[in-house]
């Protein structure tokens, strides 16, 4: 005969330390409050809160939460037995009305049961080690939580879906084929069923994938940008015009304008969408010689923003204000010239032909009177989405890939110089280049990078 199963909470749930909880939405009050736990504990777990039995798997079913005899919330309990979950062990999730008193008193219970806080990340990490995703997979995943642009989130699905693990098991496969065939070279040096120089027809194919690597690394760049958004840095001499075009592209009154030379000192910084992807906008204090230290001191944050940005816009306000050939010389295709033409009457033919000899792009127009920020809007938006939007395929996002790559590459660069001269010698070379690639992935033993990784994450993920 089924009776109601009474928790005793004097003994201990077997596997409670190793089952971990964790508020799962935002803090704070909210219409619904999200728990999830997860561990060898959760069907003792759902018995001791719910005093019933575990609800059929994946339905969704209101319980009653007890903690002993005093209810604390009315929940829709979800029960996600082994391994079709999250993290591939039973897990349970609750959702309980978004009040703190409820969270609290949740919180409680699942302490008094013995069960363990989540630390950030912990679910993901328990999904990687049971091998429901591979750790690009779980990066993207962090991406996809921590996307604020359009971009960003098209990356990180991607990511997430599994993109970058297409990319790099092609290459395992290549490396894999190419070491079958060192091998056979090494395991039957005089077979004659074994045609001499085996080890060679692996050139080509490995030159291909040291380019195919190369070209990944190359494309990081816009993978990386798309992550974590681009700097723009607006500089130039006093009075050029600059803090009137930050407030201009921003349409706000962020940055203070006077015709005093020298108005801005600090970096003033405007966050803003642009082609998908997030950008900081800064204002910088206007470049010049000066005895001020303070002024000085803002001159050399302007050079560093500038040096440190994706894009820079530099400002030249002709007859009013000196330029700077050697600052217009070290610009790029990527960079803008605006010539502020506000004031300017008979020079403009001198604005072009300075814009002739530089390689920036240049844009002439006075912001106030001709809506000049529009121009220079639509030009960012080009030179983001031509440069630095996200590809057309899965690439790689973060330095740790790039490093895993370039580990690879080398290996296969040394182990290509050294076919038709050591087999054995390019065979472990290949299997170094393997290594790095399972690193890439996270399946070689690397506590130390989990733990980089999943600290980032947010509790309950
Ligand atoms: N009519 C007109 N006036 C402008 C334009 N751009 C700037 N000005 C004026 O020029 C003066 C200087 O502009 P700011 O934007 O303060 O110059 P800045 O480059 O930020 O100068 P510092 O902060 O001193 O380095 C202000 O009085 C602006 O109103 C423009 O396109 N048209
Ligand atoms: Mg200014």
């Amino acid at each position: 005969m089924k009776t109601p199963v009474q928790f005793d909470k004097s003994t201990p749930i077997k596997g409670a330390a190793e089952t971990i909880f964790s508020l799962s939405s935002a803090p704070g009050r909210s219409g619904v409050s999200v728990f999830r736990v997860s561990g060898p504990a959760c069907e003792a777990v759902i018995r001791a809160l719910t005093l019933q039995k575990c609800p059929k798997p994946r339905y969704a079913a209101l319980r009653t939460l007890w903690d002993g005899s005093n209810p604390i919330d009315e929940a829709l309990t979800l029960w996600f037995p082994a391994p079709a979950s999250f993290t591939g062990e039973n897990c349970v999730e609750f959702q309980t009305h978004g009040s703190a008193a409820v969270v609290q008193g949740l919180s409680r219970a699942l302490l008094a049961l013995g069960l363990k806080q989540a630390d950030p990340g912990e679910f993901t990490r328990r999904a990687v080690q049971n091998g429901k995703m591979d750790l690009t997979e779980a990066e993207g995943l962090a991406d996809l939580i921590d996307a604020q642009s359009e971009g960003q989130r098209v990356q990180a699905l991607r990511q997430m879906g599994g993109g970058l693990r297409e990319l790099y098991e092609g290459w395992r496969e290549n490396i894999l084929d190419a070491l079958a065939q060192i091998e056979g070279e090494i395991d039957f040096p005089d077979e004659g069923d074994i045609p001499d120089g085996l080890s060679h027809r692996a050139y080509e194919p490995l030159t291909k994938l040291i380019l195919d690597m190369q070209k990944a690394r190359q494309d990081m760049g816009r993978g990386a940008a798309v992550r974590s958004g681009l700097d723009i840095a607006i500089i130039g001499a006093p009075n050029a015009g600059k803090s009137t075009l930050i407030n201009a592209l921003t349409r706000r009154d962020i940055a203070i304008t006077s015709p005093e030379a020298g108005t801005t000192r600090d970096i003033v910084e405007a966050q803003m969408i642009m082609a998908g992807l997030p950008i900081t906008l800064s204002d910088t204090a206007g470049l010049r010689d000066t005895d001020n230290v303070i002024e000085a001191e803002g001159v050399r944050r302007a050079k560093k923003r500038s040096s440190e940005a994706e894009i820079t816009i530099y400002v030249v306000r002709l007859g009013f204000t000196e330029f700077d050939p050697s600052i217009m010389a070290s610009l790029s295709d990527n960079d803008i010239i605006y010539i502020n033409t506000s004031g300017l009457d008979d020079d403009l033919q001198s604005a072009l032909d300075i814009s002739l000899q530089y390689p920036a792009q240049t844009i002439h127009s006075n912001l106030v009177d001709d809506d000049g920020e529009v121009v220079i809007y639509q030009r960012l938006e080009r030179i983001i989405s031509d440069n630095f939007s996200i590809g057309q395929e899965a690439g790689l996002t973060r330095e740790r890939h790039g490093d895993c790559v370039l580990r690879a590459e080398g290996a296969l660069e040394r182990a290509r110089s050294q076919l038709g001269i050591s087999p054995e010698l390019a065979g472990d070379d290949l299997r170094s280049a393997l290594r790095a690639i399972s690193e890439l992935a996270g399946e070689s033993d690397i506590e130390a990078v989990f733990d980089r990784i999943f600290s980032r994450f947010c509790v309950g993920k």
